[in-house]
This record gives structure tokens, sequence and C-alpha cells, in this order.
């Protein structure tokens, strides 16, 4: 029996790794600061995305690559509920990727079904607003804070401390009153995390499935990709392609990507190759 993922009015069965398209609103994001900062282009970019198989949309305003500066939740609210309801026709989910209440909330009230919030609800008043919804939520771990996370990140067992996390704070979800169909988790790949910390997160991605709930995964463009291949930050299309099929591999249920097209094209070829393992011979 495959699992399914409940978010506002959708009900997506995930018998295939579905594909979460980034959309920034923002001017200093790491890979696309500043090109989708208007709402004409953030909603161009958007439905572009959609076209190329985009399963959910992840709406953003507020970058929170390392070193970031933190935004006002008016001035969030202001580049992202626009965006939003003028995507109310979408077919698919709408994403609001924020850790403040207040956004949650205006972007619930617009019509998103789902929020992604790096902090996993656990600024005062997050849990509330998750729980009064339908929405679904993602809760990813995150060591430190997006300023300085990446000084010095340490773990005694990077496995076992972020697993331990988001049990606890899957807990929280449930006891708030969030059903299980709602929430998936996420590991943090590069918030708070060194390249080995990062790499020993995917090697040992399917171990998170044991916590019971879908896992997002999102590598795309971020800088263990840049590490591993030394290559500047909007030319790792390739090492993200890869980095996603892998996850997917390993059980990742929804992977956030900017590149919407290349990652449908990769999946497609591990869908093949299950296909032709499953059929008798
Ligand atoms: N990564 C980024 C932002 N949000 N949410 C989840 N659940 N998982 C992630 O790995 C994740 C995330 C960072 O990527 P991006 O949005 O491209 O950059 P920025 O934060 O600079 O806007």
């Amino acid at each position: 029996m495959h699992k399914v993922l409940s978010a506002g009015r959708f009900r997506i069965t995930l018998d295939r790794p579905l594909i979460m398209g980034v959309v920034n609103i923002t001017p200093d994001s790491f890979s696309d600061g500043g090109r989708y900062f208007s709402v004409v282009d953030a909603v161009d970019h958007a439905r572009l995305l959609l076209e190329e198989g985009a399963d959910i949309l992840d709406i953003g305003g507020e970058s929170s690559r390392p070193g970031a500066e933190a935004v006002s939740a008016d001035e969030e609210i202001s580049r992202t509920i626009p965006v939003i309801e003028a995507l109310q026709d979408v077919e698919v989910p709408l994403s609001i990727d924020t850790a403040k209440p207040a956004v949650m909330r205006a972007a619930l009230a617009a019509g998103a079904s789902m929020v992604n919030d790096i902090d996993a609800l656990q600024t005062p008043g997050a849990l509330e607003a998750v729980a009064a919804s339908d929405a679904a939520v993602c809760l990813m771990h995150m060591q430190g804070r997006p300023r300085t996370m990446q000084q010095a990140p340490q773990y005694a067992d990077v496995v076992a401390e972020v697993k331990r996390f988001l049990a606890g704070r899957a807990a929280a979800a449930a006891a708030a009153g969030v059903a299980p169909e709602q929430i998936v988790l996420d590991p943090g790949f590069g918030f708070g995390k060194t390249v080995e910390h990062n790499l020993e997160l995917l090697r040992h991605l399917n171990e998170f499935t044991a916590l019971g709930y879908p896992l997002l995964a999102g590598l795309s463009r971020k800088s263990t990709l840049g590490a591993i291949t030394g290559r500047a930050v909007g030319d790792r299309l390739h090492a993200s392609v890869a980095a996603a099929l892998l996850a997917a591999e390993r059980g990742a249920a929804i992977l956030r990507v900017h590149d919407v097209a290349a990652t449908r094209d990769a999946l497609a070829v591990l869908a093949a190759l299950v296909a032709v393992k499953s059929r008798p011979d």
C-alpha cells in the first residue's frame, strides 16, 4: 500500500517520487536570488516549472542561505502572497517556505496547501497555525541558525541525531492535531552540516523511512555539490540531477529542485528501470 500525502484539497498517492519546484521571490537566494523578484516574473517562472512537470510549487520570500539577512513577516508576506493569489488556478499544491506563523497563516488563507518550515514548527505559534488548517507540513532539521549554521557544525552521530530530532518534531505536530498523512520529514541537507555530514545523511537516507513519514530531500545546487564537482552554483545542474536521483533511490518521496525538467527525465529513467525489474521473466 502506498502512502498518501494530504495537503489541503489535494490527496496525493506517493507511488512515485514527486518533484517540488522552487519559486524564490528573494533578492538574495543562493542560486537564483533576484531572478524572479517581481510578482510577474515569479508567476511566469512558477508556470514554467509546472509545464516542466512540477508536482508541488514551493514559494519562498526569505533566503535561508548561510549568512542570509533576516526578513520581516510583513516583507515576506508582501513578496509571497500576491504570487500565491495569482496561482489559484493551478492543479498542484502550493507550498509556503517559511518559519514565521504570520506568513503561514497569510499563505494558508490565500490558498496554500502546504507549509515548508526549515525550523520544523519550533517558532511559538507555528504548530498552532498548521494544526488549525488541513495543510501538509514539511518538518526540516537544521543545526543552529542560517546566519551562522555553517561555521562549525558538529555531531557525534549525524544520522541518529537528525532522526531523533525529526521523530520528536513529528510527535509534537501529531500531538498538536496534525494528521500523520499531512506530515513530511526532511534531514535538511546543508543546514548546519559539513560536506561529510550531508553525504552521510544521503548514504543513510533510506533509514529515515523507518520513521513512518514521507521524506523530502533538497540537494539542488547546494554547496556540497560544488565541493564535490568544483563547480560554481550556476553550473551544478548535472550534479543536482544525480543527487536527486540518488535520493529517490534511497526512498525520498519529494525532491525539492530548481531544475524540474531535467529531474523529471532522470526520474523517468529510474521509473522505467523499476518497472522492468517488477515484470515476471
Ligand atoms: N533548502 C532551501 C530552502 N528551503 N526547505 C526544505 N524543506 N529543504 C531544503 O533542503 C531547503 C528548503 C535552500 O534552497 P533555496 O530555496 O534555493 O535557497 P535560499 O534559501 O537561499 O532561498
